[in-house]
């Protein structure tokens, strides 16, 4: 015997859980001692699982519920989603695509301004007093400089047009050349790499992309090359872009996203040419307020229609 129709995997915002309780009973999976037995005993007449980019939601918990219908996440990210095991059983997954493309787009900018013109490090340089023993070392420019994207997605295309406005010459590297888009397709990520000055991460994570930003390819963006990744942490080989950092084969980086988080290797936090920011792309006010919007609405309209808004799935 159970009633629970909705399931959360993970916290959210504490408004958020508490408008997911009282307006839907969202039971907190977290909060549970254990989590699988707990679903085996009360899930039988779950339809939603709430969950988010962060939290996911796995194979073993979709087998727990025969009657989840819709999984409503919360974050535009769905590696951490168990897709196939969904769609084997024709279970929708939504997402909060869009209303982030922004912030994430301006972090990713700001990433590739500041490894560029070191301005956190010349924030640390002046709070140390160090001003006042020398002039801080010359920078690099950004402007007229070459950006390779990889992903031009929503997220990539807010890049580029954000890259014209400093004069920048952008190509980009997906599968496949995007309809309409305006900038050079290059096929070849390696001869991306090589050629740009930054190359900036803003395709999905996940399988098809695992370790794509390969130890070859952190040696071609070269010495004088800054990465910068606003994706996934699964997209670079850590290890690789760790040991190019250090022994110089690689200029600089600016990550947002890390292969373990929020661990990240202490190496990175050693290093002036590094930039490092805590997988906080979307994190504004504004955007996650519009993401938590996204989310209920796609909860409230599969509860009403049967159908979400926003299909991953
Ligand atoms: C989220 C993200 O902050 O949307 C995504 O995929 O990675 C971020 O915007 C976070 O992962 C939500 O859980």
């Amino acid at each position: 015997m159970s009633s629970v129709q909705v399931i959360q995997i993970g916290p959210l915002a504490p408004h958020l859980n508490s408008l997911l309780q009282q307006q839907y009973g969202a039971v907190a999976l977290w909060e549970q001692d254990d989590a699988l037995t707990w679903l085996q005993e009360n899930g039988a007449d779950a339809r939603v699982i709430v969950t988010s980019a962060r939290n996911g939601c796995s194979a073993a918990v979709i087998d727990a519920l025969p009657q989840l219908q819709a999984i409503v996440s919360f974050g535009v990210g769905y590696d951490s989603i168990a897709l196939d095991a969904a769609r084997a059983r024709g279970i929708q997954v939504s997402n909060t695509p869009d209303v982030l493309n922004d912030c994430v787009a301006d972090l990713a900018f700001g990433l590739l301004m500041d490894a560029s013109r070191r301005i956190a490090q010349g924030d640390r340089f002046v709070r140390d007093g160090r001003w006042l023993n020398g002039a801080f070392p010359l920078t690099t420019r950004v402007s007229g400089k070459r950006l390779g994207i990889l992903g031009l997605g929503r997220i990539g295309e807010k890049v580029a047009r954000r890259a014209e406005g400093f004069d920048m010459q952008i190509a980009y590297h997906n599968r496949r050349p995007r309809d309409g888009a305006p900038w050079r397709y290059e096929s070849d990520l390696l001869a991306l790499a090589a050629w740009c000055d930054y190359l900036v991460v803003t395709c999905v994570g996940g399988p098809e992309t695992e370790g794509l930003v390969s130890r070859e390819v952190i040696e071609a963006i070269g010495p004088k090359g800054i990465l910068v990744n606003v994706s996934r942490g699964s997209v670079i080989d850590e290890d690789a872009m760790v040991q190019a950092l250090e022994n110089g084969s690689l200029g600089g980086a600016g990550l947002d996203v890390f292969r373990d988080e929020p661990r990240v290797p202490p190496a990175l936090t050693r290093l002036d040419q590094v930039v490092l920011a805590p997988h906080m792309a979307s994190g504004t006010v504004e955007t996650r307020g519009a993401m938590q919007a996204l989310m209920l609405d796609n909860l409230r309209v599969f509860l009403d229609t049967g159908k979400v808004l926003t299909p991953v799935l």
